[in-house]
């Protein structure tokens, strides 16, 4: 937990490199819990298998970057900031956040804001088998660029008393791949909404989501962990390089070659596909089977016996 108040919020805070995993306690256990933060750093962290989200951070965090984490099989959101239903006045905004280059996979919802003035930039949300949304927004003046975006988007003004509009997003640039009528558009969540199916239809009806590509995600192997663009993808060349960002997940330049890919990953000519990209739970919780199990008493066995000669070796010299 990462924890200020409203009025004294907690600053400077940095969680980079660790692995979270698999707390499971039996309600609202997340892996990452963020409680009135400023200027917080979360880079690189491998976020999973947690009984909530991957991050909550409903309670509010300003001037904070979430940058090159994977954060995947949480049973709530990926990362959560801000909090539908509230205006912000308690101090539990989600504001001047950078969200870049984290990859999202088989959460309830991958990523879901509520706020003003975030930028979203070449994350990477992928849906599992069992979950629902992907992307679910809300608030105003959030920018949202070079997203590779799995199946369902939703664009909601929650902030009450507030005159937000959700056309004050920019939306642009971001790869989705068309489910069905999965883009859900709205003055409010409470509202009725406008339902789409595609970006295009988006662009066309909202003026929102322009410059965008309906199409397959085009992945090497997201069920087995590989989230790089594979050589044919239709992210590639089709990201806005304005918005200043010069590396990807794996800290490759970006671009490689003339033009920038979405996506948390530059696509890089020649790489070696079926190199195993694994998800950390194959490392860590790998079961131990009976052949392994069968060596490893072997190898006691006959560590014990090495151990009684060595005895009595020494036993004969004294
Ligand atoms: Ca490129």
């Amino acid at each position: 937990m990462i924890s200020g108040t409203a009025s004294a919020k907690k600053t400077g805070t940095e969680l980079v490199n660790s692995i979270i995993r698999d707390n499971q306690g039996t309600q609202g256990t997340s892996g990452v819990y963020i409680w009135d933060a400023d200027s917080l750093w979360l880079c690189g962290n491998t976020i999973y298998g947690n009984n909530d989200d991957g991050i909550d951070g409903l309670t509010g965090a300003i001037n904070s970057t979430f940058e090159n984490n994977y954060i995947y099989d949480n049973k709530g959101d990926g990362l959560k900031l801000g909090q539908f239903g509230s205006n912000g006045s308690a101090g539990n905004e989600a504001k001047n956040n950078m969200i870049k280059n984290n990859i999202f996979y088989n959460n309830s919802n991958g990523l879901t804001i509520t706020g003003f003035n975030n930028k979203i930039y070449y994350n990477t949300l992928v849906r599992g088998n069992t979950r629902s949304n992907t992307f679910v927004l809300s608030g105003k003046d959030n920018i949202i660029k070079n997203n590779l975006i799995g199946t369902s988007v939703m664009l909601a003004n929650d902030l009450a008393n507030q005159t937000h509009n959700p056309a004050s997003f920019q939306l642009g640039y971001n790869l989705f791949y068309p489910t069905g009528n999965s883009i859900t558009y709205g003055e409010s969540l409470s509202a009725a909404k406008l339902i789409y199916g595609t970006m295009g239809d988006l662009c066309f009806n909202e003026s929102l989501g322009c410059n965008s590509v309906d199409d397959a995600l085009g992945l090497v192997n997201s069920a087995n962990g590989d989230f790089r663009l594979a050589a044919t993808s239709p992210a590639i060349g089709k990201a806005d390089g304005t918005v200043g960002i010069n590396r990807d997940y794996a800290g490759t330049t970006r671009p490689q070659g003339s033009s920038y890919d979405i996506g948390a990953y530059e696509y890089v000519s020649g790489q070696v596909l079926g190199v195993k990209i694994q998800k950390v739970d194959e490392l860590t919780k790998k079961p131990v089977g009976t052949l392994f199990l069968a060596l490893i008493l072997a190898l006691s066995a006959l560590a014990l016996t090495w151990l009684w000669g060595l005895k009595f070796l020494l036993g004969d010299k004294k």
